[in-house]
C-alpha cells in the first residue's frame, strides 16, 4: 500500500519528501490517511480515497470543493489575523491540474494540507463545545450565502430528501434482500409509523415556503476541527456541501453531538439528548444566522434534530437490512445497533420538544 500511497502522492503538487501515511480519524464513508513529510520545515499532508460507489462524480465533487474554499479563503483574507491555512481546508492541486488521482483500480485519491494542533471530537464534553460547533456551522452557511456562479453540482441528490428516503426504505423492506427483516420488524414499525410527520420539510420546500441555502449536510462534531482552547477552527469533509435546508445542519449537528451516548452505543440506557448541549448548539447557530433566517426556516429548527435523527435511523436500518453495503461496520450488527441507537434518541428528543422549541424561540427573537 505505502508504494502505491507513493506513486499517488508524487501525482501532487506537494513540498517535502514522503516518509510515512498514516490511517487517520473514524470518518464512515472515506479512507483517510495523514502523510508525513521528512522535512520540519515542510507541511504534512491528508490524503484521502474517495469513495467513488458513493460519490459517483468526482471531477464535479472536486470543483465544488475548489470553489468553496476559494471562497472561503477570500472571505478570511478580509479578517485581519486570519490563520489561513488552518482555518480553511487547502485542497493540494495535481500535476495535470486535475486536482485528484484516478489510480489503475478506480480509486480516487485527493490531497489537502494536514491542519496542525487541531481537536476532533467524536464526543462533546460540555455545553461551551457545543456553542462553538453551532457557531462554526452558522458561520460557514453565511460565509458561504454570496458564493458567485452557477449552484453547486448536486453530488449526492436528495441526500436529506426524507420523502425519498422513505420510499427507498419500504421498497428495501419488500425486498428484504438478505433475509434480515425477521429481526427488525418493531424498529421498521417504529420508524413507518412516523413517516408521514417526517414528510414535512421536503414538502415544505417544495411548496416554496423554504428557500434552499448552500448548507454542509454532514455537520458531525467530528467534522468541525477546534483549536487548542476549542475555539472555532476549520469546518471540514466538505463532500456534500450542496443546496438544501437550514435546519439539516443543525439538525445533524444536535443529532450527533448533543446525544449522551454514542452513535453506536450498545447500551441504549447511555442514549438521551442532553437539553444543555441543545441549547449550546442552537444559541451557536442563531448567533451567526438569525438575522438571515426566515420565520418559517426558524420554525423548523428544532423540529430538525428530529428529524436528521428519524432519517439517520431510517438510513442504517436500511442499510442494515440491505446487507451493509453503505456505511463501514465493525460487525455484523453494528448498523442494528446504530439504529436501536438513534430510535432511543429520537423518543429522548420527542419528550423534551416542546422544551427544544422554546429554546429556539428563546435565541431566535
Ligand atoms: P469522512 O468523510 O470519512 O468523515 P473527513 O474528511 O471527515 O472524512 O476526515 C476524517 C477525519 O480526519 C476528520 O474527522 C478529522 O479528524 C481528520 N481531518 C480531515 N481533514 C483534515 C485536515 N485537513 N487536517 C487535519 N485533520 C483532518
Ligand atoms: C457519514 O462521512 P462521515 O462519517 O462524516 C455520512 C453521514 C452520516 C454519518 C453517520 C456522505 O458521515 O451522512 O450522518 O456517516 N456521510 C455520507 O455517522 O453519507
Ligand atoms: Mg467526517
Amino acid at each position: 500500500m505505502t508504494k502505491n500511497i507513493q506513486a499517488v502522492i508524487k501525482q501532487f503538487i506537494i513540498e517535502g519528501t514522503f516518509e510515512e501515511a498514516i490511517i487517520f480519524g473514524d470518518g464512515l464513508i472515506n479512507t483517510t490517511y495523514k502523510v508525513k513529510t521528512k522535512e520540519a520545515d515542510k507541511p504534512n499532508y491528508l490524503l484521502q480515497v474517495v469513495n467513488h460507489h458513493i460519490f459517483k462524480n468526482v471531477p464535479e465533487l472536486t470543483k465544488n470543493i475548489k470553489r468553496v474554499t476559494d471562497h472561503l479563503r477570500a472571505k478570511l483574507e478580509q479578517i485581519p489575523g486570519s490563520d489561513i491555512k488552518r482555518q480553511v481546508l487547502t485542497p493540494i492541486d495535481t500535476v495535470d491540474g486535475k486536482g485528484y488521482v484516478k489510480d489503475a483500480e478506480g480509486n480516487y485519491w485527493r490531497v489537502f494540507l494536514f491542519i496542525e494542533n487541531a481537536r476532533s471530537y467524536n464526543k462533546l464534553s460540555n455545553a461551551k463545545q457545543a456553542y462553538v460547533g453551532g457557531k462554526a456551522f452558522g458561520q460557514f452557511q453565511s460565509r458561504l450565502a454570496d458564493l458567485p456562479g452557477e449552484p453547486l453540482y448536486p453530488v449526492l441528490p436528495d441526500f436529506h430528501n426524507t420523502e425519498m428516503r422513505i420510499l427507498n426504505f419500504i421498497e428495501r423492506v419488500k425486498q428484504n434482500p438478505v433475509g434480515r427483516l425477521k429481526e427488525v420488524q418493531a424498529e421498521v414499525d417504529f420508524l413507518m409509523a412516523r413517516s408521514e410527520e417526517y414528510k414535512k420539510v421536503v414538502q415544505m420546500g417544495r411548496e416554496g415556503i423554504l428557500p434552499e441555502r448552500i448548507v454542509h449536510q454532514d455537520t458531525k462534531f467530528n467534522n468541525v476541527l477546534l483549536d487548542e482552547n476549542d475555539e472555532i477552527l476549520c469546518v471540514i469533509d466538505l463532500d456534500t456541501v450542496m443546496p438544501g435546508f437550514v435546519c439539516y445542519d443543525i439538525g445533524d449537528a444536535i443529532r450527533n453531538g448533543a446525544n449522551t451516548g454514542l452513535e453506536d452505543d450498545p447500551n441504549l440506557e447511555n442514549v438521551s439528548m442532553d437539553i444543555d448541549l441543545f441549547e449550546g448548539f442552537i444559541k451557536g447557530f442563531l448567533e451567526e444566522t438569525k438575522s438571515v433566517l426566515t420565520p418559517a426556516e426558524v420554525d423548523t429548527l428544532a423540529f430538525g434534530a428530529k428529524l436528521l435523527t428519524y432519517e439517520q435511523a431510517v438510513r442504517f436500518l436500511d442499510d442494515y437490512i440491505d446487507g451493509d453495503n453503505y456505511y463501514k461496520v465493525n460487525a455484523p450488527d453494528h448498523n442494528l445497533v446504530r439504529t436501536r441507537a438513534q430510535i432511543k434518541l429520537l423518543q429522548s428528543m420527542e419528550e423534551q420538544f416542546e422544551q427544544m422549541e422554546a429554546i429556539v424561540k428563546q435565541y431566535a427573537s
